[in-house]
């Protein structure tokens, strides 16, 4: 009997430490050996002129979330297809609380909707809308206790929103369970007053909702976010960051030793409010509505900043599809009438690692150790799942991608596999690309098509971050 089920030979391996070129062994779905060579195996895959780097972590994807009248373009099949084709072996998606709701029940729901659907492994963080007592003196901790170690509070959106108190409240269990809180940051009232303001001038194409929520928005909210942590010395991680203004907040926050951690996303370094124009300032902006909007070319500049500086630790997608020639998605009754009812998000789970690989390792912004930290190890070690996930040691689930680092691609919807009818970087053109994405061994994803049995992935139950430890213990 071969020592090994499956060898893979000939390509560079690179992990968040170290570009090495070896072999790899996989047995019983993890990595059994690195090694100069490695022959006695059932099965090869030839990885020559390859790069071979752990599976792309998402940690911050919606699927199947309930949003109003809005429908989300992916479920777990389609959204974990169209994962495990951008080269990524885990999502940790989302299960939100419906303001009067159990938390429990929320999470016990959620699961119905992955169950068997899933290409790749899954955690689940929870977003808390409703942060009542029985929320947070039964629920929470259970749910940590559960494997559920991180959650995402809002500081904006009507059915999501928490006051400064709540958000305080939240904290305080965060930093006495250890879970790591995700903070959206973007002013509730600012938001609202002048949404109120351009409606009433007539200004509601889709242009609009960038104008509706400009960087000052996101680093008051940020500001405060860091604040209120500050008081309970809590570690919380601002997310999808989209300029230099809450960029610069975090920095100060860390440079004064304080856990605040940071995330950026693709649309940060590659999007800008001009994109929400449309043709003419038509609907078509539409497609690029999300939250916060992108920005400007300069701000892409302060995203690199923070990226090649440490400020960020994790590049995620935010993945949040809606078709757009939908009554359910974008171009609904009332996403027509304003930007205000334009259903938030973009999808953008496939293109992450090309986009981010093209953009930073490619033009020599970043180098392959940063690439694959920010795409998978610091998503793993943020939110606990690091060693199994996010490395490519012996005992690692054997979670792989092979690169091929020189294949230039445009990216069309065609190529997609999301169930959005449009991608944001329609014509965007990428050097790199995934050419097999490997589950626990098993190939899930070969040179443009999803394989293999739906239903392979897993749920992860979550460890507690060793980055949720207060600083003062
Ligand atoms: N926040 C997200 O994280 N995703 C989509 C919309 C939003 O506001
Ligand atoms: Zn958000
Ligand atoms: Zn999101």
């Amino acid at each position: 009997m071969p020592a090994y089920d499956l060898a893979i030979r000939g390509g560079t391996v690179v992990t968040a430490a170290d570009v090495t070129r070896c072999d790899i062994g996989v047995r019983n779905g993890r990595i059994a050996i690195l090694a100069e060579a490695v022959t006695d195996a059932a099965r090869t895959i030839d990885a020559t002129g390859l790069l071979v780097m752990p599976g792309g972590i998402d940690s911050h994807v919606h699927l199947a979330q309930p949003s109003g009248e809005a429908v989300m373009a992916d479920g777990f099949e389609t959204g974990s297809a169209s994962a495990a084709a951008g080269g990524n072996t885990t999502l940790i998606p989302f299960a939100v609380q419906p303001r009067g709701a159990s938390l429990r029940e929320s999470v016990v729901n959620y699961h119905r909707e992955a169950q068997g659907k899933s290409h790749v492994d899954y955690g689940i963080h929870l977003i808390i809308t409703d942060p009542s007592p029985s929320v947070l003196g039964q629920e929470l901790p259970a749910l940590v206790a559960d494997g559920y170690t991180s959650f995402k509070v809002f500081m904006t959106y009507d059915d999501m929103v928490l006051n400064d108190r709540q958000l305080l409240q939240v904290f305080e269990v965060a930093r006495r369970e250890k879970a790591l809180v995700m903070v959206h940051c973007e002013g509730y009232d600012a938001i609202k007053f002048m949404t109120e303001r351009l409606e009433a001038a007539g200004k509601t194409a889709p242009y609009y909702h960038a104008a509706s929520r400009p960087e000052s928005v996101e680093r008051e909210a940020a500001h405060r976010a860091i604040s209120h942590a500050e008081l309970l010395d809590v570690p919380i991680m601002i997310v999808h960051v989209s300029g230099r203004q809450a960029m610069e907040q975090i920095r100060w926050a860390q440079q004064r030793g304080l856990k605040v951690y940071g995330e950026t996303c693709t649309q940060y370094i590659s999007l800008t409010a001009d994109d929400l124009k449309g043709v003419d300032m038509d609907e078509t902006g539409g497609k690029y509505v999300c939250s916060p909007p992108p920005r400007d070319e300069a701000s892409w500049e302060a995203i690199w900043e923070g990226i090649t500086t440490g400020v960020f630790q994790t590049f995620s997608s935010d993945h949040c599809p809606y078709k757009y020639d939908s009554p359910q998605g974008k171009l609904s009754a009332k996403g027509r009438s304003s930007f205000r009812w334009v259903p938030n998000g973009i999808p953008g789970v496939e293109v992450r690692l090309p986009i981010l690989f093209s953009e930073g390792v490619v033009k020599g912004r970043i180098t392959l150790e940063q690439f694959v930290a920010l795409t998978s190890t610091n998503h793993a070690k943020m939110y606990g799942l690091y060693p199994r996930k996010g490395s490519l040691a012996v005992g690692a689930d054997a979670d792989i991608v092979l690169w091929d680092p020189a294949r230039k691609v445009t990216i069309s919807q065609e190529l997609m596999h999301h169930g959005a009818d449009y991608t944001p970087w329609e014509g965007y053109a990428v050097t790199g690309w995934p050419v097999k994405t490997l589950l626990r061994g098993e190939v899930v994803f070969d040179d443009g098509k999803v394989v293999g049995a739906v239903g392979r992935g897993e749920f992860l139950k979550r460890d507690i971050s060793p980055y949720a430890a207060p600083r003062l213990g």
